[in-house]
């Protein structure tokens, strides 16, 4: 196996579920990175010498030596196999595979409903400020056609969309199933952080960032808590997710939320 030599380059967006997720395992294995910041609010993701790096006009990107990695859960699976400590894969087969249907389940459902409650509530004004032709360009732009449709979604149905219906209640299952999990052990896959963790906790901490925590019914689930609370005072978490995210821009997403919670509670039933 040829591990790459030198400095490793990021391509990535500060509040990206998929940047924060490769930047907490680079920050949990110690790698140091060149920062290449795209911005995703100004399309830079569209940008032909970006499309040269990576054609699905997504971040983040990691290349590395000759290697470029646009995946987010097989290259995280590849830095645990380039970098021996700390191990962030569970040995046994039974939680291997536990592991690999939590990163299954993110981004095969998760990720995209993540982004549309993401959009929905924080992004969609400044999306309808645009002028209609550069939001065109916008959405036509995006070579994922399922991330197009709904980012179009977002931004003409809003919070009625039967989509964002479906996406909290994604959401709502996501929490049950992680509580669940958590009550026989301390991680998702075992007693200590795996790969399962840091690829759903940023999932979960973004409904906190929107100002949405009654969603997580934290009283009633003891144990999504404890360990929310203990993957967030990680300083890999710190320095890779808390600390890209000023107090103002917090505020603007909680005040987004709040907006949204009427809606949000009685599509939930809360
Ligand atoms: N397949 C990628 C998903 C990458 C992705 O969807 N990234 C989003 C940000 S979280 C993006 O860059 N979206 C581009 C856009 O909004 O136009 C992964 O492995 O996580």
């Amino acid at each position: 196996m040829t591990v790459p030599t030198g400095i490793p380059r990021l391509y990535h967006y500060p509040t990206s579920g998929s940047s924060q997720k490769l930047r907490f395992a680079l920050a949990e294995k110690g790698v140091h990175w060149e920062d290449h910041f795209i911005d995703l609010l100004q399309g830079e993701q569209h940008h032909e010498s970006y499309r040269r790096i990576n054609p699905k006009g997504v971040v983040p990107t990691l290349v590395w030596g000759q290697y470029v990695l646009t995946e987010v859960g097989p290259t995280l699976e590849l830095l645990d196999s380039w970098i021996a400590k700390p191990v962030l894969r569970p040995s046994d087969p039974i939680c291997r595979y536990q592991m690999r249907c939590w990163i299954k389940r993110i981004d095969e459902v998760v990720h995209p409903a993540n982004g549309l409650i993401t959009y929905t509530i924080a992004g969609r004004r400044a999306l309808r400020s645009l002028p209609a032709k550069q939001l065109e360009i916008m959405l036509s732009s995006m070579p994922n056609i399922r991330d197009r449709r709904l980012r179009r979604i977002a931004v003409t149905q809003g919070l009625e969309a039967e989509e964002f219906s479906e996406a909290l209640h994604v959401h709502e299952a996501l929490l049950e199933d992680v509580n669940d999990a958590l009550s026989t052990r301390a991680y998702l896959v075992g007693d200590s952080i795996s790969l399962a963790d840091i690829t759903v906790v940023p999932y979960i901490k973004r409904l906190e960032h929107l100002g949405l925590t009654p969603m997580l019914c934290l009283d009633r689930r003891p144990d999504l808590a404890r360990w929310l609370e203990r993957i967030s005072r990680r300083p890999a978490f710190v320095k890779a997710i808390s600390d890209y995210m000023s107090a103002d821009q917090v505020r603007a997403l909680s005040r987004a939320g709040k907006r949204a919670w009427v809606t949000i509670e009685s599509i939930l039933e809360i």
